[in-house]
């Protein structure tokens, strides 16, 4: 059986959104690639005004194709900012399950079929790369090394028994979305994915890991910088002490 007959209707409507900024060389590739994998679901491109012209690609998918859809927003204003209106947007209009995936190939959407059949026994599946039987292809030492470090980092300091805990390969059934406090959630840039992920532990959702291929991006500029990592650890780190005094204290964690 190819993936392309599987159905997860019982699942109910899927919606892949897709952050984009400054991803014309990726957009239309990376949204064939999804609709060709799970033909059942929608993509919701969310984009930031790109000045590169990809929003109006996705404009073009979307004429020629019902399940496309295209959010424009009037700026940058980070991927976390772009998840959370997508996430809105989904969930007002009838989906049940949101998927989060970058546009730039790191997440492969033919596996996507693997995060939604976990999807059938948790609340939040998350593509992992450090589980086993995840991988990573194409990165440079540095970069395993922070990323790897970054993760155990967040897991130890704030006690989420995750992996992979950063990354950005996902899948929410939308009562997890509605459930964990979305509108509190501030964090705009790369501590996005760590906020959503302690706070669907904390509000005591179940949790899955499935192991993935991650790719780095061929083409397009990267939009990370060590600047964001170490701001993104700094803030782990204020999180975690805050959650420590204020379990010490007795009270309920809260931030
Ligand atoms: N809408 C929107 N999308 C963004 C923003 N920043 C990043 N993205 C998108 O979020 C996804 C992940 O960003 P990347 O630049 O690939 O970040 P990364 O994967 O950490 O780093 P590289 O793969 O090395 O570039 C991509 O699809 C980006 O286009 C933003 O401010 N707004
Ligand atoms: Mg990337």
């Amino acid at each position: 059986m190819t993936v392309n007959q599987q159905s997860f209707a019982d699942l109910g409507r899927v919606l892949v959104i897709i952050p984009t900024y400054n991803e014309a060389e990726n957009v239309e590739r990376i949204v064939g690639r999804v609709r060709a994998s799970v033909p059942e679901a929608h993509v919701l491109v969310a984009d930031d005004n790109s000045p590169d012209g990809t929003g109006e690609l996705a404009d073009k998918l979307a004429a020629e194709d019902q399940h496309v859809h295209v959010m424009h927003r009037k700026g940058k204003e980070g991927l976390g900012a772009a998840y959370l209106a997508g996430f809105r947007w989904g969930i007002d209009n009838g989906y049940d399950v949101l998927v989060e995936m970058d546009a730039d190939g790191s997440h492969q959407p033919e596996e996507l079929d693997r995060l939604l059949n976990a999807l059938r026994g948790a609340d939040l599946v998350l593509g992992s790369r450090w589980v086993p039987g995840g991988r990573v292809v194409n990165w440079p030492k540095s970069r395993l090394l922070l990323s790897r470090g970054g993760s155990t980092y967040s897991r130890l300091m704030l006690g989420v028994p995750i992996r992979d805990v950063t990354g950005g390969y996902r899948a929410f059934r939308k009562e997890t979305l509605l459930g964990l406090g979305m509108d509190e959630v501030a964090s705009a840039g790369y501590c996005f994915q760590v906020d959503l992920a302690w706070r669907t532990v904390k509000a005591g959702f179940k949790v899955a890991e499935v192991p993935i291929t991650f790719v780095e991006r061929e083409l397009g500029a990267s939009k990370m910088s060590r600047n964001i990592v170490v701001e993104a650890l700094w803030r782990v780190t204020t999180w975690g002490i805050a959650d420590r005094v204020a379990r010490f204290r007795g009270g309920a964690a809260t931030r």
